[in-house]
């Protein structure tokens, strides 16, 4: 359902099947998944062991301890900083502040942005982990670091990724992942990631339809695209909560339709990560499935698609 005409995109349905409705008109419900979790490996070398394998399938995320050493996490908060004090920064448009503040609460495509970040966008030890998930060579669909300021970070509510990447961006079909490294301590208390453990597995069907330009106000708080409160509790009661305490340096790997949120924080320790998301070079965005434009290429890489060539292969 096009909720306005006169931004109608040229569609192909036939080639564009919308496999995921949603925001259109359906009441809520959760429907299955119809993608595996992951996909048989592109001939290369598992970079986990098969019990993580096992677990990134079932549950629908794991956690990498010590991926990254002190001072390459050293590194990453000097950029942070250096990033949230740059001028071009702050005026680029690619930065969302936090509700009611000015605050950086986003910084958008800093895997293009900053040297160092685009450094770790393709690093081996991430992105040979999404390659071999998704069984495929990657692109970076989308990176971002959500700074979760001490004492004014506000939450971001459960949701499911995919379904926004689906019906804002055009994602066909759920074959990419998020890997977040967390960038500072994630206490219990400072706002961690939250996950519904194997809720991937379901799709949650969202009322209501989706504003134009609706990502200015996502992104501070999301209104649109959420589950209702019946299915957060079908699937809270199912797959429980669990939250990702972890240290700097520390990898959190989960599935694009994993529903995940984080509380706000209102401790003094920020609790910054920062997000790359990797997608399947055969799952580009096609027009999205709202009918609405597509949103600007510092969220959704659409035109600068660069594959990530994995050097973990076996020799064949
Ligand atoms: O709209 C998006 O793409 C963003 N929204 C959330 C709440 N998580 C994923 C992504 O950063
Ligand atoms: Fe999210």
């Amino acid at each position: 359902m096009l909720s306005d005409s006169s931004e109608q995109l040229d569609f192909t349905p036939e080639i564009d099947m919308d496999c995921y409705p949603s925001r259109n008109g359906q009441k809520a419900q959760l429907v299955d998944r119809l993608d595996p979790v992951t996909y048989p490996p592109k001939a290369q070398l598992p970079p986990i062991g098969q019990a993580a394998i096992k677990q990134y399938a079932t549950q629908g995320f794991i956690v990498l301890e010590d991926v990254f050493t002190a001072e390459e996490v050293g590194n990453f908060q000097a950029e942070l900083l250096r990033l949230e004090e740059d001028e071009s920064i702050r005026s680029s448009g690619e930065i969302i502040t936090e509700p009611g503040s000015d605050e950086i609460r986003s910084i958008f495509r800093v895997h293009e942005s900053s040297p160092v970040f685009k450094q770790v966008a393709v690093d081996q030890r991430l992105a040979s982990v999404a390659s071999y998930l998704l069984g495929d060579d990657v692109y970076i669909h989308q990176s971002r670091v959500n700074s979760k300021p001490g004492l004014s970070g506000k939450e971001f509510y459960w949701h499911s990724d995919f379904e926004t990447w689906h019906v804002e961006d055009g994602m066909p079909r759920m074959r990419a992942l998020s890997i977040s490294i967390s960038l500072t301590e994630n206490f219990h208390h400072n706002g961690p990631l939250m996950f519904v453990p194997g809720s991937h597995l379901q799709y949650a069907v969202c009322e209501g339809s989706t504003p134009k330009n609706h990502f200015l106000s996502s992104l501070k708080a999301q209104e649109y695209g959420i589950p209702s409160n019946d299915c957060l509790q079908t699937l809270i009661e199912k797959g429980d909560i669990v939250s990702i305490v972890s240290k700097p340096g520390s990898v959190t790997v989960f599935d694009c339709n994993l529903i995940h949120g984080s509380n706000s924080n209102i401790t003094p320790h920020a609790r910054s990560n920062a997000f790359f998301v990797y997608n399947s070079v055969n799952n580009k965005v096609v027009s999205p499935f709202s009918g609405l434009l597509p949103r600007p290429e510092h969220i959704c890489s659409r035109n600068k698609i660069n594959p990530i060539i994995s050097t973990a292969k076996v020799s064949t």
